[in-house]
């Protein structure tokens, strides 16, 4: 007889935040993955919208915004049956853990972080505290649920890997507290390119050469026309990062929404040039993201359902978080109520 008693499933945990609309590079770098591991992992996905404060959001559309990425997460094959999908404020353990993690964390550490001094220093009005400690809050959304790997893009890494020597710390003192966290980045898409500048990731706060889940298809066709490619002579579809990155980058791009090898597109588009092959790529990017945006559609219409998910999901997650906040208060000398 099976026993599943015996044989836990492992457990994967990631977040995004809710302060823009989602992009295809989220999409290639987390949320595919995501859904394509929900078999065979025990999931909690959420929408980080306490992370979104530590820049000024306008509350209605922080509000809408995070209903809207729950309707995507769905759209985009994470089943509510099979992960828990929840949103972040309203597990309260984790702004619990997160304080006690700040105390357990270095000022040094914290400098260090490189997406801390991106956004301070394009947000040089507001370099408030949460956003100096936000890796602090995020590694509490990670070790709550004790997972096994956490699925990001390239640029979270160094959170995660933060994340690890927390661990290593607070266990080193108290004993096996939290499990050790691996971050999970993916072959193709870790780290997509804008299409207008290919020596920056792909950001919502480039959106000329950002192309977004719910964008209407003539506007990524446009996006994909004039994506800056090279200027050599060859003009031939190539995988060369260093010199040719614009080429590179849609190659991912490609390879990413068709599974696609490199050696195999560079046969696909032999002999022809960059006309070809750019709008080819957005073509397939359309297809990918058509039955996206038409389920998010439908999704959207019905609002109770969307609300039954994220209670539940809720009601799950604080389920898990609040037995590890107990060990931890336990561990560390808080009285017990
Ligand atoms: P911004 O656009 O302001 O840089 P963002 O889109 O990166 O923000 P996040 O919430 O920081 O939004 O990212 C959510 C997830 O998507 C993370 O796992 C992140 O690593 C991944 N991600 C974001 N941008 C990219 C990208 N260009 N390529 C691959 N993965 C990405
Ligand atoms: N910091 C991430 C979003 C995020 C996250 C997390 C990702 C918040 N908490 C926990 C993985 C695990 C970002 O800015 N992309």
């Amino acid at each position: 007889m099976e026993n599943t008693e015996n044989t836990p499933k492992k457990v994967m945990l990631s977040g995004i935040q809710p302060s823009g609309d989602l992009h295809l590079g989220n999409y290639l770098g987390a949320i595919k993955n995501w859904a394509e591991r929900a078999e065979q992992y025990d999931c909690f996905y959420f929408m980080a919208d306490m992370h979104t404060i530590t820049v000024r959001q306008n509350p209605a559309d922080l509000r809408r915004r995070t209903v809207e990425q729950l309707a995507q997460y769905i759209a985009c094959g994470l089943d509510p049956e099979r992960n828990t999908l929840f949103i972040q404020s309203h597990v309260h353990q984790h702004a619990e853990l997160g304080w006690i993690l700040n105390c357990y964390t270095m000022f040094g550490e914290l400098s260090r972080m490189t997406q801390f001094k991106d956004k301070a220093a394009r947000h040089q009005e507001n370099v408030n505290g949460g956003l100096f400690t936000y890796p602090c809050l995020m590694a509490a959304d990670i070790l709550l649920y004790q997972p096994d790997y956490v699925p990001v893009g390239e640029d979270q890494k160094q959170h995660v890997e933060l994340t690890r020597n927390i661990v290593q710390r607070f266990n080193g003192i108290y004993g096996e507290v939290f499990k050790m966290p691996e971050p999970f980045i993916p072959k193709a898409g870790a780290r997509v390119m804008g299409l207008s500048a290919p020596d920056t990731k792909m950001s919502k706060s480039v959106p000329e050469g950002c192309v977004f889940l719910m964008e209407p298809e003539e506007d990524i066709r446009r996006k994909f026309k004039r994506a800056v490619t090279d200027s050599d002579t060859e003009r031939c579809v190539h995988y060369d990062p260093e010199r040719k990155p614009g080429v590179s980058n849609l190659m991912t791009i490609y390879s990413a929404v068709t599974g696609r090898s490199y050696d195999e597109i560079e046969k696909e588009f032999e002999g022809q040039g960059y006309g070809v092959f750019k709008p080819a790529v957005g073509e397939a990017v359309i297809e990918t993201l058509r039955p996206i945006r038409e389920e998010t559609r439908r999704l959207l219409k019905d609002k109770a359902y969307l609300e039954s998910v994220y209670r539940a999901g809720a009601e799950k997650a604080s389920y898990v978080a609040e037995k590890t906040l107990r060990k931890v208060y336990k561990k560390i000398g808080f009285v017990q109520r």
